[in-house]
């Protein structure tokens, strides 16, 4: 880790709360200066500041004695605060004025204004966190869902830490070993070194390919789940969008064609973030110029969603124009909602019983059509409120399926990018060690994959990786 040099020195303030007016908001002040700059406007504080003890009192001008806020000081002493430095933390009144004129005199004095995320680079720095949580710090102050907080929170606290850091030090372990036999070749090695070698790297491989899987839940717990509504026009999909997201959203009528344009809105559920998308009903008889392109729209949202929400209307049952819309779809990434059922009462096994549905592109691609059927598949109105809780479940089931919540799991792109690199050096030298090829082979792939771990966590130091991270942040942070 290298140390702090140049405009990391410097005493930094921000406000650390969000711009605008509040109850109060807390500027944040982090550096070696801290304290001494604290005294000067808040006169009120005993000769012996305590960390992590609130003082209460008067800031005031140095200059002029001009009275600026009553406030709260917090003390944090230098290795015991987030950054690792010695912080003060002042909580004055919710104003961007009284903020304003506190950094004015603090930055008069000596501070300098904090970078975005400069805070938590500074704790990283000083060893209070690594990237990986780093990021989770970001992570955790973006969350937009329970499921995502938590994700963050493990993160913070370390699981993915922890396990990226048991990979890092099995591969220094294969690595040193083969460093060790360069002077031989790999003929030289042991039968018992290269069976234990070879076992701990495919435990290693396994370990990186179940991280790397995770991806994508990760991600939707992060980011939300896409969905979208598609079907042909006037089946009910704004009526649907309407309901899933709680709101007059879209604008729903008789007409077919109504919907031209995406409309997109975003809800909860079960501590889950929804984005769900209302799309123009595809119809080939249209000659509009406008419902034309918004249908090219709805195809390309289609195309993009997560799960496609594939309605049609049961008083019309499933018509050759729905089982070809449906074709496009892949069956893993879709679910069937039979709308309108309060007009006609209808199972789903007589809708589905017949002959030329079964026989249809979409439906031959499945491996169970009852358990399709059973799963992907339901009869609802949307006028019916319950309907809402029964379709997001659906989605759920189908994203979400058994996966544990306790597992480690990865959201970020830069982590995905660089476990699929570790791993494919780590294959690599494991198809290098089965084939018996020369040691400083498998050596330089080993190197290769623990440099992508380390670089992960930050240990490996890089200055368009820091930037990447910490160019996320938002001032104060
Ligand atoms: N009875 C009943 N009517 C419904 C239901 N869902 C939608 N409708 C009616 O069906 C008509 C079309 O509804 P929309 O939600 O606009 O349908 P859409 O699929 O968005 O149509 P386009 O935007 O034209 O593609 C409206 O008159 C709705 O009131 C339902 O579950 N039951
Ligand atoms: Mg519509």
């Amino acid at each position: 880790m290298t140390s702090l040099v140049g405009r990391d020195l410097d005493t930094i303030c921000a406000v650390s709360t969000p711009p605008g007016t509040g109850g109060i908001s807390v500027i944040r002040v982090s550096g070696d200066k801290s304290l001494a700059l604290a005294r000067q406007i808040s006169k009120f504080l005993p000769e012996e500041v305590q960390s992590h003890k609130i003082y209460f009192g008067l800031i005031k001008d140095p200059v002029n004695s001009e009275v600026l806020d009553e406030v709260l000081v917090a003390y944090f002493q230098n290795g015991k605060s987030f950054t690792g430095e010695e912080v003060v933390e002042i909580s004055c009144h919710g104003s961007p004025v009284v903020v304003d004129a506190i950094l004015a005199v603090l930055i008069r004095l000596g501070a300098r204004m904090a970078d975005k995320g400069e805070f938590t680079y500074r704790a990283f720095m000083n060893n209070k966190l690594d990237l990986v949580q780093a990021e989770s710090v970001l992570s955790l102050i973006e969350s937009q869902s329970k499921k995502a907080a938590k994700l963050a929170q493990r993160h913070l606290q370390g699981a993915l830490s922890v396990q990226l850091n048991h990979i890092e030090s099995e591969l220094l372990w294969m690595s040193a070993h083969m460093e060790a036999s360069i002077d031989f070749s790999t003929e030289g090695l042991q039968i018992v070194e290269v069976k234990e070698l070879s076992a701990r790297m495919s435990t290693i491989s396994a370990e990186l390919k179940s991280l790397i899987s995770s991806y994508k839940m990760g991600r939707l717990i992060k980011d939300g789940i896409w969905s979208t509504l598609v079907g042909r026009a006037n089946v009910g999909k704004s009526s649907l969008f309407n309901l899933l997201v709680e709101s007059d959203r879209a604008i729903v009528t008789n007409i077919p064609g109504t919907t031209r344009d995406l409309v997109t809105a975003e809800t909860r559920h079960e501590g889950n973030k929804f984005v769900l998308t209302d799309t123009a009903g595809l119809r080939k008889e249209t000659i509009d110029q406008i419902e034309i392109i918004g249908m090219n729209r709805s195809k390309k949202a289609m195309s993009e969603a997560d799960i496609n929400l594939f309605v049609f209307d049961i008083t019309q049952g499933l018509t050759v124009e729905d089982l070809e819309i449906l074709g496009d779809l892949d069956p893993k990434e879709t679910i069937i909602l039979g709308n309108k059922s309060d007009l006609k009462s209808l199972s789903k096994e007589d809708i589905f019983k017949v002959a030329q549905i079964r026989t249809s592109k979409f439906f031959q691609k499945l491996t169970s059509f009852d358990d399709f059927l059973n799963r992907q598949v339901r009869i609802l109105s949307a006028l019916d409120i319950k309907s809402r809780s029964a379709v997001l479940d659906m989605i759920l089931g189908q994203i979400v399926g058994n996966n544990s919540s306790d597992e480690v799991l990865i959201s970020h792109a830069r982590h995905f990018e660089g476990l699929n690199l570790a791993l494919t050096h780590l294959e690599r030298a494991e198809k290098n060690l089965q084939n018996k090829m020369g040691a400083e082979f498998i050596a330089m792939d080993l190197k290769e994959s623990v440099l992508k771990i380390q670089q992960i966590l930050g240990k490996a130091f890089d200055d368009q990786i820091m930037d990447r991270v910490f160019k996320e942040f938002c001032l104060g942070k």
